[in-house]
């Protein structure tokens, strides 16, 4: 497959340390003289930009979070004048209180390469009809992929999210070649496809998802209703939006725009720096971002970096596919649960009875947590009898102990009734309301 732009994609461990090195120093000497709350920061662990002699030094520098944005809500964190800064993107969280972050036309402008890096490597090009169905608006993923896929002269389809039997005519009748939304989309739209019986009639070639976690199984089963193959993008508002990370077509992991982007995995409590292959939460610093640079930003995410070599000859380290944020875990009855880890046992069970369409409901009675899991029986089961389905219900229940070590009232729930997500799927109802994730 084609490489957009080998110079930086394919350059050697060397260099880019080189590259990453001169940019921080310059990052972290102009934002000591433009962002106040980085200033301070330095200051109060008596550090000046001059300490700073390259990434080697990376692990001196303080930490940002998302309470930061939060503090400084709406411009406090910009580092140019808001007449340099040529959009807003928005982003709500799970306390509803939105974050803001701004880009200047270079920051917009190395956004678009960064997605045209991955439509390039996945062998997208103008000759592709790219349907985007993220949702456009303050959410980064619709504009995002936009511009990328009008960066690699692809003719683009702006239908954003919903009107689901719209989207899918269009599809059929514009001759869509790529499509661009969430997994749980994806899925969506798969369904639909297969409820019009339209799937011969799909031009598609690839997809490309993201903005939630979504596993190896959703992949296969998103492939197999749509026709297509799929690859996955990693981003996060705060450093950029879609194409942060991203997949070439050995699908080994997601490249990081490194140039653009430094990441590290720490230990999220003792904040050490982990080593590549450990498992810790992810950090970004953004190397050239002008109106909205961060460094060392906590995304809560949890997985690891790999800088083996990839077999497409691109250099940059790869990150693997977070498998949810900590601050999507759930404390149930005294115990952590990852609502990742509930897919992963359901999907052991038995892939031809269960859809992977399932949702975790937790509330509190008589000041005990109770923890139900409701989840899509397949029409194969439905249509069976009544004996399979309480076979089935009995080996979730135990799959489900077996992994998280408690227990969970499990609900076989008739083909097609959990809603179905336009963006992203909500997979927890948690009617405690006495956490405050962030
Ligand atoms: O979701 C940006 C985006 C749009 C990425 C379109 C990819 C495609 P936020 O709404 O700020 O931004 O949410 C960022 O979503 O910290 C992860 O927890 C999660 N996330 C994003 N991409 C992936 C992925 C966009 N490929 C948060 N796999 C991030 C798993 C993902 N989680």
């Amino acid at each position: 497959m084609a490489i957009y732009n080998k110079h930086i994609e394919c350059m050697p461990r060397e260099q880019i340390t080189r590259l990453q090195s001169d940019r921080l120093i310059k990052q972290v000497t102009r934002m000591y003289d433009k962002v106040a709350l980085f200033r301070a920061r330095m200051d109060e662990r008596g550090l000046k930009p001059s300490d700073i002699k390259g990434v080697e030094d990376l692990s001196k520098l303080p930490f940002s979070y998302k309470n930061d944005l939060r503090d400084n809500y709406p411009y406090g964190l910009f580092a140019e004048p808001l007449s340099k800064v040529k959009r807003l993107h928005a982003s709500s969280g799970t306390t509803g209180k939105q974050i803001v972050v701004g880009y200047t036309q270079n920051d917009l402008d190395m956004w678009a390469g960064c997605v045209a890096r991955m439509l390039t490597g996945v062998g997208a090009s103008k000759d592709d009809f790219i349907q985007v169905s993220y949702g456009y608006g303050l959410f980064t993923g619709g504009l995002g992929a936009h511009d990328g896929a009008q960066r690699i002269g692809a003719t683009v389809i702006p239908t954003s999210s919903g009107n689901t039997k719209r989207q899918i005519t269009t599809m059929l009748d514009f001759g869509s070649t790529g499509l661009m939304c969430t997994p749980s989309y994806a899925m969506y739209l798969g369904e639909s496809v297969e409820e019009m019986g339209v799937k011969d009639n799909l031009k598609l070639k690839f997809g490309i998802f993201g903005a939630e976690p979504w596993t190896e199984a959703m992949r296969h089963e998103i492939e197999d209703k749509l026709n297509i193959k799929a690859y996955d993008i990693y981003g996060l508002s705060e450093i950029m939006g879609p194409g942060v990370s991203y997949e070439c077509e050995c699908q080994q992991g997601m490249h990081v725009c490194e140039d653009y982007f430094i990441p590290e995995i720490i230990d999220p409590v003792t904040c050490e720096v982990l080593s590549p292959g450990e498992e810790g939460e992810l950090v970004f610093t953004t190397l050239t971002k002008e109106a909205f640079p961060l460094i060392r930003y906590r995304t809560r995410d949890i997985c690891s970096i790999n800088y083996e070599p990839c077999q497409c000859g691109r250099t940059h380290v790869r990150m693997n596919k977070p498998q949810g944020r900590s601050d999507d875990m759930l404390i149930i009855r005294g115990v952590n649960v990852f609502p990742s880890q509930i897919e992963e046992a359901l999907l052991k069970v038995s892939g031809s009875d269960i859809s992977p369409n399932y949702q975790i409901i937790v509330g509190r009675e008589n000041n005990v947590d109770t923890f139900e899991v409701n989840v899509e029986m397949s029409e194969k089961l439905f249509a069976d009898d009544i004996k399979s389905i309480e076979k089935i219900e009995k080996q979730i229940t135990s799959q489900l102990r077996s992994t998280l070590g408690i227990g969970a009232k499990v609900n076989l729930m008739n083909p097609k009734s959990i809603e179905r997500s336009e963006g992203k799927a909500k997979r927890v109802v948690d009617t405690r309301n006495f956490k405050d994730n962030m």
